[in-house]
């Protein structure tokens, strides 16, 4: 078999199948959503069944209704009892019947046969395709060490993101990596998660759950860099649709006109990359006007201590008074004008200032407070207005909405793809906080309780323990970069680089779990002689992707309506559960236990270990069945996953009137009697970052022992980054243009470029063009269009639109299956990451290289790629396959264990 025969099937075959007995896209026209269209005439009088099940068709988890006859999906609908969603589905979810069923699935376990070019394909068992895995892998452990050995994953849209670094972790690699993670989510789940303790306030990963609470006093809501219409349309887009329409205000920090954006009250169109600039202009503005909640900020932020100038570390009591707590903090009491152990929480005797600096002993201290107001100074209205491209009335305008709380800001993936995004990220921290919108009735920083099934999206315990220190030193871009040990990951640059330079050590095996990394990754045309250098190269996938074409093993996995998952959902868990079966396709949870279940039988220690029940305890021991995880995982609500199966789904763990639990750090904590306060070190907001100076020395908190130092420390506060690429720098002369991305509702980061429904809506990528630019460059709306810097050079179709401003232009990622067996493997046309940039500078914390905020040119072409497919009847090629029945799961498989 080879895989242009896996893409090209025969468009009339194909459509024949398709009518009558599936969804039917009406060629040319719109989508048949009509159940009775949808279902199979003959087998009208067969029984429906209505399984309960969620979506997974992006980061989401919408709950929907599959119905089902003799075994195959006819219809989806949305689930009226899912919280979020209250019944919404999109579009990326209800093609999930055209996804099930799809000509092209990954099928069975299929191996390279022929030269890496030759495209040609054996299908094998799941025994021989694990066996292979494992040998492979204990072969380059003996030869090269265990970190010869990396994998990666998908960010958005992995039910089973924790799998992965379970895997590392018990095979011995310290190097796994995720193109998201530095540019998406991390900088923000650590800025909140070291500073805070909490979630953070990302709608678009399902976390700012006050948007859900029947009634919330909510008056207000920022979304800054993010736009959850397109990136989480059914649930959070849908829930401030509906705060909108009863009144709260908002304000909508993006250089493109999204739908949020055209409903805001305020929409401030940014010059990408700039947001750090804006965000310390609002910190002075709020500081400045005295807007901001000071008892909030005297009692419950550790903005009152002192600092002391040289070190930038907080002054310890120890420091000053012989036998004090070195752990306790040092504020400047008024009363006394002398420095001041405080007690936690508070010490009603004493007079702390806010702000101040102070000499004591020979030293310089001052507090907090004064070192982030002497951090913003020099960013006025006028000089954020200036360098971010906005008009400084409506700056001001948006900050008084902010104001007028109850507020949130939710703070998105935009500033994630930059070098400042962790910066970012502790700006939005500070904003809540000093305004005291947290834990409050109508704030997004909330710590509400969950189900705790499936912490982070995931079902996988990390099992941390099983991966040795030494490993663990070894991790790739580990030491600079500490802020990726939250996630336990390593950087994607350092990855390549190793690759490439073969230093400090050689890799030889990938093992690749998501879609299509030349879709998603910076400047990916520098991984193409990388993947090239590798030994042996695994793709996990549900169907052939660009990276396919570079692997030696296909492993085939479940779509979403074939997977068991649970689910936290507010005050629920909802089970994800399989609808149907297809082919030989498996659930990559069991993937990964099963190959390092085969490396324990051919020797390996540690894999042998994690068999045992006893070593693993939490971890949980290598499980063979779904079962046995999902049992393990419904423990604590004392059901078995057979129940929920016959319907305990959702299991509600909390009343409703109990869920949404307010001022959490105010609950006494039984073992001090004090109130709980914070999960940081001082128990309040950090908001002077020390944190970060002690992560970026040791690993603190997150590395159990002391790592090496990284090069420098990093920054205790926010600071301002001009992107390297900007239209003041040289380059600009040449490529005058910044371009950004952002999200398309109707794909999945690389999904569904292959569903026909999708493409008949959106066939192919656009560049937004402001009409001046348009002009200017000689395109006009629906030409070709050239688009290109020194990484390359892509093509586009030019949307001419006031929804961008001049100077600024926009293009989603985009790959093509129709070419996958071209030259250009599908990845080089029309890709912006051909564009982006993996290359210095990156984020200090955690290493965030840049996919938003970089220069480009346009110029009109003549044509477009050989090969894309645009017009709606070209894509009947994908119509789902009517001949696919029900089939078994693949069990584990008995091997006779010859051992090594
Ligand atoms: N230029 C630019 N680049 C970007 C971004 C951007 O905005 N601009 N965004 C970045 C961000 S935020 C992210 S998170 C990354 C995303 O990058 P990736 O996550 O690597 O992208 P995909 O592989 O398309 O998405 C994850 C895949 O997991 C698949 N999947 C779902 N369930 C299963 C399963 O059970 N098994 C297997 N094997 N696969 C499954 C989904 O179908 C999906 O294709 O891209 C990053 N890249
Ligand atoms: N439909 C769909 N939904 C998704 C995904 C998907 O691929 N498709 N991916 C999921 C994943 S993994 C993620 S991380 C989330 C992300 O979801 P969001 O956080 O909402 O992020 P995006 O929609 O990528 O970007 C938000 C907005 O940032 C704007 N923007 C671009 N550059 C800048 C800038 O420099 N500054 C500011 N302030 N704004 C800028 C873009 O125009 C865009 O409208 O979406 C998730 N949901
Ligand atoms: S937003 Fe759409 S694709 Fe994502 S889970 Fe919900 S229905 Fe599925
Ligand atoms: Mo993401």
């Amino acid at each position: 078999m080879d895989l242009s025969k896996l893409t090209r099937r025969s468009f009339t075959k194909s459509l024949a199948a398709a009518v009558g007995s599936i969804p039917v896209a009406k060629l040319g026209g719109g989508l048949v959503r009509d159940a009775k269209a949808q279902a199979p005439q003959a087998a009208d009088k067969d029984e429906v069944k209505i399984v309960k099940t969620s979506c997974r068709a992006c980061i989401h988890n919408c709950g929907v209704l599959a119905h089902v006859r003799n075994g195959r999906v006819v219809k989806l609908e949305g689930n009226p009892e899912y919280p979020m969603t209250k019944g919404a589905m999109c579009l990326k979810g209800l093609s999930g019947i055209n996804a099930l069923y799809h000509p092209n699935r990954n099928k069975y376990p299929m191996i390279r046969v022929g030269s890496k070019d030759e495209n040609k394909w054996k299908r094998i068992s799941w025994e021989e395709a694990i066996d292979t895995i494992a040998r492979k892998l204990m072969d380059t452990r003996a030869k090269y060490g265990a970190e010869a050995v990396f994998c990666s994953t998908g960010g958005g849209g992995n039910p089973a993101f924790r799998s992965i670094s379970r895997f590392c972790n018990i095979f011995g690699t310290p190097n796994w990596y995720e193109p998201g993670c530095a540019q998406c989510y991390l900088p923000r789940t650590l800025a909140y998660g070291i500073m805070y303790g909490g979630p953070s306030t990302s709608i678009a990963d399902e976390s700012a759950l006050e948007i859900y609470v029947p009634n919330t006093p909510m008056k207000s809501f920022v979304c800054w860099g993010t736009d959850p219409s397109y990136s989480c349309p059914a649930g959070g887009g849908r829930a401030l649709a509906d705060l909108r329409a009863r009144g709260a205000r908002s304000v909508v920090i993006d250089p493109r006109l999204t739908p949020d954006a055209a409903r805001a009250d305020v929409w401030l169109p940014i010059r990408p990359g700039t947001d750090v600039a804006l965000m310390l202009a609002w910190i002075k503005y709020i500081i400045d006007n005295d807007m901001y909640d000071k008892d909030f900020v005297m009692k419950w932020t550790n903005l009152p201590y002192l600092v002391d100038v040289k070190t930038k570390m907080f002054v310890r009591p120890n420091e000053l008074f012989d036998g004090a707590n070195p752990k306790e903090y040092v504020v400047w009491d008024a009363k006394t004008n002398a420095p001041k152990t405080m007690k936690y929480p508070w010490d009603d005797a004493l007079d702390p200032k806010l702000e101040g600096a102070f000499k004591h002993n020979g030293r310089t201290f001052k507090t907090g407070f004064t070192m982030l107001r002497e951090q913003c100074e020099p960013y006025t209205i006028e000089k954020a207005a200036e360098i971010c491209w906005l008009d400084p009335k409506k700056i001001v305008e948006g900050i008084k909405i902010f104001a007028d709380g109850p507020s949130g800001l939710s703070l998105g993936v935009a500033t994630d793809q930059f070098p400042n995004s962790v910066e970012a990220a502790m700006g939005s921290v500070i904003l809540n906080s000093i305004m005291g919108y947290v834990e409050k009735p109508g704030t997004m920083m909330q710590r509400f309780p969950n189900g705790g099934t499936a912490p982070a999206g995931s079902l996988a315990p990390r099992a941390q323990k099983c991966l040795p220190p030494s490993q663990l030193a070894k991790r790739l871009g580990g030491r600079e970069f500490k802020g990726l040990l939250q996630w336990d990951a390593a950087s994607p640059q350092s990855i390549l680089n190793a690759i490439l330079t073969e230093k400090p050590y050689p890799l030889k095996v990938w093992i690749e779990r998501s879609g299509n990394k030349f879709g998603v990754l910076g400047n990916a045309s520098s991984w193409e002689p990388a993947i090239k250098k590798l030994d042996f190269v695994v793709h996990m996938y549900m169907y052939p992707t660009s990276f396919t074409t570079y692997a030696d093993m296909i492993l085939p996995t479940t779509e979403w309506l074939e997977t068991n998952m649970l689910i936290d959902c507010c005050n629920y868990v909802f089970a994800r559960q399989a609808v149907t079966h297809t082919y030989e396709t498996q659930d990559e949870t069991l993937i990964w236990s099963w190959i390092l279940r085969r490396c324990g039988e051919l020797g390996h220690e540690m894999c042998q270990k994690a068999m045992d029940p006893e070593f693993m305890g939490d971890d949980l021991p290598l499980w063979k069945t779904m079962e046995e995880l999902l049992d393990a995982k419904l423990k604590r609500h004392n059901v078995t996953w057979e129940e929920v199966k016959n319907g305990h789904n959702p299991i509600k763990f909390m009343p409703d009137d109990k869920w949404a639990g307010y001022y959490v750090y105010k609950k006494t904590d039984s073992k001090t009697g004090l109130p709980r306060g914070f999960s940081t070190p001082s128990k309040k907001l950090e908001l002077y970052g020390e944190v970060f100076i002690n992560l970026g020395r040791t690993g603190a908190p997150y590395a159990k022992q002391p790592l090496a130092p990284a090069d420098k420390d990093y920054s205790p506060l926010p600071f301002y980054m001009e992107p390297v690429e900007n239209p003041k720098a040289e380059i600009a002369k040449k490529y005058p243009l910044v371009m950004t991305n952002g999200r398309l509702p109707i794909y999945h980061h690389g999904t569904l470029r292959n569903n026909p429904y999708s493409r008949e809506v959106y066939p192919l990528p656009e560049i937004w063009v402001n009409p001046k630019d348009a002009e200017k460059y000689g395109v006009s709306h629906g030409d070709w269009t050239w688009v290109e810097n020194d990484r390359g050079k892509i093509r586009a179709i030019c949307r001419v639109t006031e929804g961008i401003p001049q100077g600024i232009v926009y293009q989603e990622r985009f790959w093509n299956p129709e070419t996958l067996n071209t030259p250009t493997r599908g990845w080089k046309e029309m890709n912006v990451n051909v564009l982006t940039k993996n290359t210095p500078p990156y984020n200090d914390v955690v290493g965030t290289y840049t996919l938003r905020g970089f220069q480009v040119a346009i110029s009109k072409a003549d044509k477009g790629p050989e090969g894309v497919l645009r017009k709606p009847e070209d894509f009947s090629i994908w119509m789902p396959d009517a001949t696919v029945t029900e089939s078994a799961e693949p069990v584990y498989p008995t091997y006779k264990n010859e051992g090594k």
